[in-house]
């Protein structure tokens, strides 16, 4: 297994590819959509995005640039530069992608953009796209002192069970959609039958391109939120959207932090089970405490979950993909995000090498 380090849009800098490779990262997960775009109250932007229920940023189409191969194989040239692989993108951008999540009329020609960046990505030698097929998004979490010394980290008390703002899809806010997406209420087998579309249509360009296609469970894990279904809020349902549309190319992009704050399952059981199968692509290696709707994040030593064995159990199936810490508390210093996450990496490394 690899060791990975996952950087935001305005991450990408010579300065924090050097911190990547010095915290001993070989392989980088990159965003290239900046969840905090035109945001004026976000002052903390070193850490993930969060919301008061109004959404993260502006998500528009300005930097449709990053989605190029040019753009890709300088940005490659950069980290490989540093001594780093560039692994994998996560996320599409919503402006790009938000009619194949919400079936509407402009979805066939968006999918044919997201084959494009399949296309370009093939190009560029990438090997990996996460995905998030997710109507309301990463919502509905709050801030505050969860972690161990006080560190301030994310969790979430109770389900936003709020109507989405009109424009708002997968969190972020749309100028371009303005119809109201309660007004097309939905069930769960709808939002399925999307996904199997959109798989179905991108799957054989991820196949002939050789990039895999990684899907992350619902952050956060509950049936509903704000009145929209969710796809993946329990660990088996990774199974139904495996086979959905089978293909090597259909793999996920293994949250441990989400995958444990389910209520069903047991975290050790469903990392052996999809990591026998050789369907994990990349992981988020972090840690929690607790149970949606229920839980928080804490430091990678001292959440519910055993690392230790996660990676045990990972070894013994001959994992060969990329870890990650995605999130960490903030820690008391003057670089709080910079030293959460050397402090994940720092524990990543040595459990991996001891194990
Ligand atoms: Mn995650």
């Amino acid at each position: 297994m690899k060791l990975g380090f996952n950087l935001y849009r305005h991450m990408l800098t010579p300065e924090n590819f050097r911190f990547a490779r010095q915290c001993g990262a070989t392989h980088v997960v990159v965003h290239l959509v900046d969840y905090f775009k035109k945001k004026e109250n976000n002052t903390i932007i070193n850490d993930q995005p969060i919301d008061n229920g109004d959404g993260w940023g502006v998500a528009d189409r300005e930097e449709d640039f990053l989605w190029t191969v040019e753009y890709m194989l300088q940005l490659k040239k950069e980290l490989n530069e540093q001594g780093l692989e560039w692994y994998a993108i996560e996320n599409f951008n919503p402006a790009h992608w938000y009619d194949v999540l919400l079936d509407g009329p402009k979805k066939q020609e968006q999918i044919e953009f997201l084959k494009q960046i399949i296309r370009n990505m093939g190009k560029a030698g990438i090997p990996c796209m996460g995905y998030n097929f997710s109507i309301a998004g990463v919502t509905g979490r709050i801030k505050q002192s969860f972690a161990r010394g006080g560190a301030e980290s994310v969790g979430m008390n109770e389900i936003n069970d709020n109507s989405l703002p009109e424009g708002l899809v997968w969190n972020m806010q749309l100028d371009s959609v303005n119809y109201n997406v309660e007004a097309g209420q939905i069930t769960h087998d709808e939002l399925w039958n999307r996904l199997d579309w959109f798989l179905s249509e991108l799957l054989p360009v991820a196949e002939e391109a050789g990039v895999i296609l990684a899907a992350h469970p619902d952050d956060p894990p509950v049936p509903f939120l704000r009145k929209t279904p969710r796809l993946v809020y329990q660990p088996q349902l990774y199974d139904k959207l495996i086979n959905t549309v089978p293909s090597p190319a259909n793999q996920l992009e293994f949250c441990l932090g989400s995958l444990a704050e389910m209520t069903d399952g047991d975290i050790y059981s469903v990392t052996d089970k999809y990591s026998i199968q050789q369907k994990i692509s990349y992981i988020h290696f972090r840690n929690i405490k607790g149970k949606a709707p229920e839980y928080k994040e804490v430091f990678i030593d001292e959440g519910d979950i055993d690392m230790i064995k996660i990676l045990r159990i990972l070894k013994r199936n001959n994992y060969q993909g990329v870890l990650v810490p995605d999130h960490t508390p903030q820690m008391s210093c003057d670089a709080p995000w910079h030293a959460g996450m050397a402090y994940a990496m720092g524990y990543m490394k040595a459990a991996i090498e001891m194990i």
